[in-house]
């Protein structure tokens, strides 16, 4: 028979009981749940390890994860002898320098910067047009007349080794973006052996995850060589080039920019990780899907993804082999990481 006082003695033991075994899950989760590795920054290809050294300066400074891969980037595009970012990147094929950059931080602020001409440092505008603008996105002219307002220096970024280069192709002209130099030299030699000229992408991604445990993304190129004049890739664009959610991870993107947005690509991969997939199964999901589109032009094409979870576990996945990816935190500053492939 229902006994009121017996309830009230029942009811109270149970949320004594729930107090206890709430106090008891609080001892036992934690220490179930895999420990953050943070501080981390990942970038992408092998000139991602200088780039990461530059970033680790922030980061083991307990500076912010979005501070970090800006200046992590500024590496490679001030480096005029890598021609696929930056100053001395490989021009159009109108001989102009055009350059495109994104930055991405914590809270889901992003700017980006397409096709902007004579300033050497992109990501660094594209962070002025987050914080200073209410906009997303300037283009061409427009960014390059914000960036001279901002007081950024315009700069000839053509170098007379990109001038040489691009006179060499102008002979023939064939609009042709030859996309795995790496691939095919990758059983030889140490890609970055080549000499600088040979590589006509490759772009610098970077991931960030600070000791505060948010994380931040920029993305830099030059795009492909010798592009139609006013041709913007993945790059700059937030969810093809780079996505950053700070509840569950970030992604960055290499290679033939145009399958990179056709498939949405770093939206996709942290999308994926969401649903529970690890950063690299994540990346070759995203990878699968552009070859399930297209099969027959995946197999002349590279696209790589990199990933990073909110934890700082990371990944890669890439159509072609040869892509390679750079990994620093406490343990190891140094890390080159070939990614697995398709092909
Ligand atoms: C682009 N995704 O402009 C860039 C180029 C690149 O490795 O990353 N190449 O399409």
């Amino acid at each position: 028979m229902f006994n009121r006082r017996k309830f009230i003695k029942a009811s109270a033991l149970s949320t004594a009981l729930l107090a206890i075994d709430k106090k008891s899950m609080a001892n036992v989760v934690p220490s179930a749940v895999a420990p953050t590795n943070k501080p981390i920054v990942i970038s992408t290809w092998d000139f991602g390890v200088a780039a990461n050294a530059a970033a680790w300066k922030v980061l083991s400074a307990n500076g912010k994860a979005l501070d970090a891969v800006e200046q992590g980037v500024w590496v490679p595009e001030a480096d005029e002898s890598n021609q696929s970012v930056g100053y001395g990147g490989l021009p159009d094929r109108d001989g102009k320098v055009t350059l495109d950059a994104c930055i991405m931080d914590e809270a889901g602020n992003c700017g980006a910067v397409l096709a902007l001409e004579y300033i050497v440092h992109p990501i660094s505008v594209a962070r002025k047009v987050m914080e200073k603008t209410p906009h997303v996105m300037l283009a061409g002219d427009g960014a390059l007349q914000f960036a001279l307002e901002q007081g950024f220096k315009k700069e000839n970024l053509l170098t007379p080794a990109s001038e040489k280069a691009w006179k060499e192709w102008l002979k023939q002209a064939k609009y042709e973006p030859v996309m795995n130099i790496e691939n095919k030299l990758y059983d030889k030699a140490s890609p970055q052996k080549l000499p600088g000229n040979q590589y006509n992408h490759d772009t610098i991604g970077m991931i960030a995850l600070d000791a505060k445990g948010n994380l931040s993304g920029a993305c830099t190129t030059s795009g492909m060589a010798y592009k139609l004049h006013g041709r913007v890739g993945d790059s700059p664009i937030i969810g093809a080039g780079l996505y950053i959610d700070n509840e569950i991870g970030g992604a960055t993107s290499t290679g033939v920019g145009e399958e990179v947005v056709r498939n949405v690509g770093s939206f996709l991969v942290v999308e994926l990780m969401r649903q529970g997939y690890s950063p690299e199964d994540a990346c070759k999901e995203a990878v699968m899907r552009i070859i399930k589109k297209k099969p027959e032009t995946a197999k002349n094409i590279q696209v790589g993804f990199l990933a990073m979870n909110k934890k700082g576990e990371y990944g890669a996945y890439a159509i072609q082999k040869g892509f390679t990816y750079a990994v620093c935190d406490a343990k190891k500053q140094d890390l080159v990481i070939k990614g697995k492939s398709y092909y």
